[in-house]
């Protein structure tokens, strides 16, 4: 039986979840998993007996020790990943990626709120508020700086798949899911992250009848 436990919600609407998720994937270790519903009522009994701050996504190691809120589950990957990349080398780069990072963990309240992530159903393009319009822009902004400045180094925001790429890989479903017209750049690097077999393994487990 493995050591870890993510703790995570409905798959087709918790973004929180996938970048948790994503995160100890790209970790190659076995894990269990125990899925909250968030929808279309929140099990909170369930999720506060679970984790300690009530959200997910939570990861549970051995039995009494947990790590909380996807950034710091990502860290603690990469911390005991030895032989496997989570950000950049240069330290130049590690600190834009952790920039990038953390301003999608704590800012983008008019896009996580107007444009909810549903992995698998369309919605009509909502009315775009300046917010809205702000937050879009803004990730249009990151997005194309970094594929700007990295692209030889590869498909992601920072050429090698990295944190970045799982903190901002709800914000892809998100822009499709809207039908948002977004430049060629920008729909190449959504296609790259559409096409990782972790996204695509998360996809197959999404259920459809979940609704952001
Ligand atoms: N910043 C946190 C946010 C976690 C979060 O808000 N998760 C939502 C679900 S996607 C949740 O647990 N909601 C339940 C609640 O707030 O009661 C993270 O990165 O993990």
């Amino acid at each position: 039986m493995s050591n870890f436990t993510l703790i995570i919600g409905n798959k087709n609407v918790s973004s929180w979840s996938l970048r948790g998720w994503l995160a100890i994937k790209h970790a190659n270790v076995d894990f269990n998993e125990i899925l909250i519903n968030l929808r279309p009522e929140c099990e909170y009994d369930k999720l506060n007996a679970l984790t300690p701050a009530g959200k997910v996504p939570t990861l549970k190691i051995g039995e009494d020790q947990f790590v909380w809120d996807s950034l710091a589950i990502a860290e603690y990957f990469n911390d005991i990943s030895q032989d496997i990349s989570y950000w950049p080398n240069d330290i130049e780069e590690r600190a834009h990626a952790r920039s990038v990072s953390a301003e999608m963990n704590s800012g983008f309240v008019a896009l996580r709120s107007i444009m909810p992530m549903d992995c698998l159903n369309k919605y009509d393009r909502p009315e775009m508020t300046s917010d809205l319009k702000k937050d879009i822009d803004r990730v249009i902004e990151i997005w194309s700086e970094c594929r700007n400045k990295y692209a030889a180094k590869g498909s992601f925001l920072f050429g090698e798949y990295s944190i970045a790429d799982m903190m901002y890989a709800p914000v892809v479903f998100r822009f499709k899911g809207y039908g948002i017209e977004l430049p060629d750049v920008i729909e190449t690097y959504c296609s790259a992250v559409i096409s990782l077999p972790d996204v695509q393994e998360w996809l197959e487990e999404c259920d459809p009848n979940d609704k952001g």
